[in-house]
């Protein structure tokens, strides 16, 4: 059933070089037993930990999908973080510094929880550094006005929830704890959103315009969030197998769409798609086209901030480079002083 990571080809330099192609060998008996006891425990909804034996093809995107989480979470800081000094009260200006020191904080569970799989946080780290890694679509586009920050709240932090809820319920289990965490801070995360546009919707006409601006400009970009239509989406069936993934990316991004209609008619906005209409027979809102040309320029490099998140981030990486060696220094420190004293 969860075979698949038995067959991963042999890349050895001497087949490569040979030109030869590598055929998979057939599992020896314990590898069989292995993988049977792991597809009880995953069939079983039982949690697998990191000591447990577990096939290759699972740690590794596990990796994948840890390490691009935890990515997506310290990118996110940047365009919130931009209005840190702009903000237009002190209450809001709490609220903000709070909420990016949060998302910080998701990032190093999430790192954390990848580490356990065997992968150091230097290797991921350099990956993203060198635009190997991926990281979510939605931090690649400009954060233009304060409406912005609440639409980042309400929607990013929105469909980021409907996304991470079903985690909580992953079979790894130091992913799943994470998200238990994770998913309470953004739910304050998305109700502070929601509730600064309330306030701006209440204000002038020219703050009400801010906030449609905003939605307009983040609406689609939240939608393509939740990842290309399971048609397109080629690790969605096995991350299900493996109870890594529980709802598909189509599911999620329903159900998204779902509840977001009543709470924007709540707030007064108009979302910017003709074809949004409840569909009576399924029970759900029908939709427009979601540009998914535009969404793969922009995971693939090319969208409006690409370049500029990144070399953000390789900047803060380096400038905080200091602080890592001073805590390194303290710890050995640290360390020598134990040793002395028990000596
Ligand atoms: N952006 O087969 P698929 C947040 C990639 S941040 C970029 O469906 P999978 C927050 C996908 O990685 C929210 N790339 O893959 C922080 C794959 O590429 P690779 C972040 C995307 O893994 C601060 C390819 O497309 N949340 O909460 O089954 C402030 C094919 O996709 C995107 C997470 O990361 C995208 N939107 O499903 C505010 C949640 N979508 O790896 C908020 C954890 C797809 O083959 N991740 N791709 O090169 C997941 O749940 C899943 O990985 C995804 C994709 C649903 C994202």
């Amino acid at each position: 059933m969860y075979t698949q990571s038995f067959n991963v080809p042999d890349t050895s330099d001497d087949t490569k070089s040979a030109g030869l192609k590598a055929v998979a060998r057939p599992p020896t008996e314990a590898e069989t037993a292995l993988q049977a006891r792991f597809d009880a425990k995953v069939d079983a909804d039982e949690k697998v930990e990191p000591k447990d034996w577990m096939p290759e093809a699972y740690r590794k995107t596990l990796v994948r999908q840890i390490s691009q989480h935890a990515h997506s979470e310290i990118v996110g800081m940047l365009p919130e973080g931009n209005w840190i000094s702009r903000a237009p009260s002190l209450k809001r200006k709490a609220i903000l510094i709070a909420k990016v020191q949060d998302e910080g904080g998701h990032g190093l569970y999430l790192y954390s929880a990848a580490e356990t799989l065997g992968t150091s946080r230097d290797q991921m780290l350099d990956a993203l550094h060198s635009g190997k890694a991926k990281y979510s679509s939605i931090f690649n586009y400009p954060t233009l006005n304060w409406a912005d920050v609440g639409v980042v709240g309400w929607l990013v932090d929105g469909a980021a929830i409907m996304n991470q809820i079903p985690l909580c319920r992953c079979s790894y289990g130091p992913y799943a704890r994470a998200m238990i965490r994770v998913c309470k801070e953004e739910s304050f995360h998305q109700r502070q959103g929601y509730e600064a546009l309330l306030v701006m919707m209440r204000g002038t006409a020219e703050q009400r315009a801010m906030v449609q601006d905003a939605v307009n400009r983040f609406w689609w970009k939240c939608l393509a969030m939740f990842g290309p239509p399971d048609n397109d989406s080629p690790h969605s069936a096995q991350g299900m197998r493996w109870g890594i993934k529980r709802i598909s990316n189509d599911d999620l991004r329903q159900k998204f769409i779902d509840a977001t209609v009543p709470q924007a008619k709540v707030l007064g906005v108009t979302l910017p798609d003709p074809d949004l209409r409840w569909n009576e027979e399924r029970q759900h809102y029908d939709h427009g086209a979601i540009d998914w040309d535009e969404f793969w320029a922009t995971v693939n490099g090319n969208g409006p901030c690409n370049k500029e998140r990144l070399a953000t981030r390789v900047k803060a990486h380096n400038d905080g480079q200091w602080v890592r060696d001073a805590a390194m220094a303290h710890a050995r420190k640290q360390q020598q002083r134990t040793l002395q004293e028990a000596a």
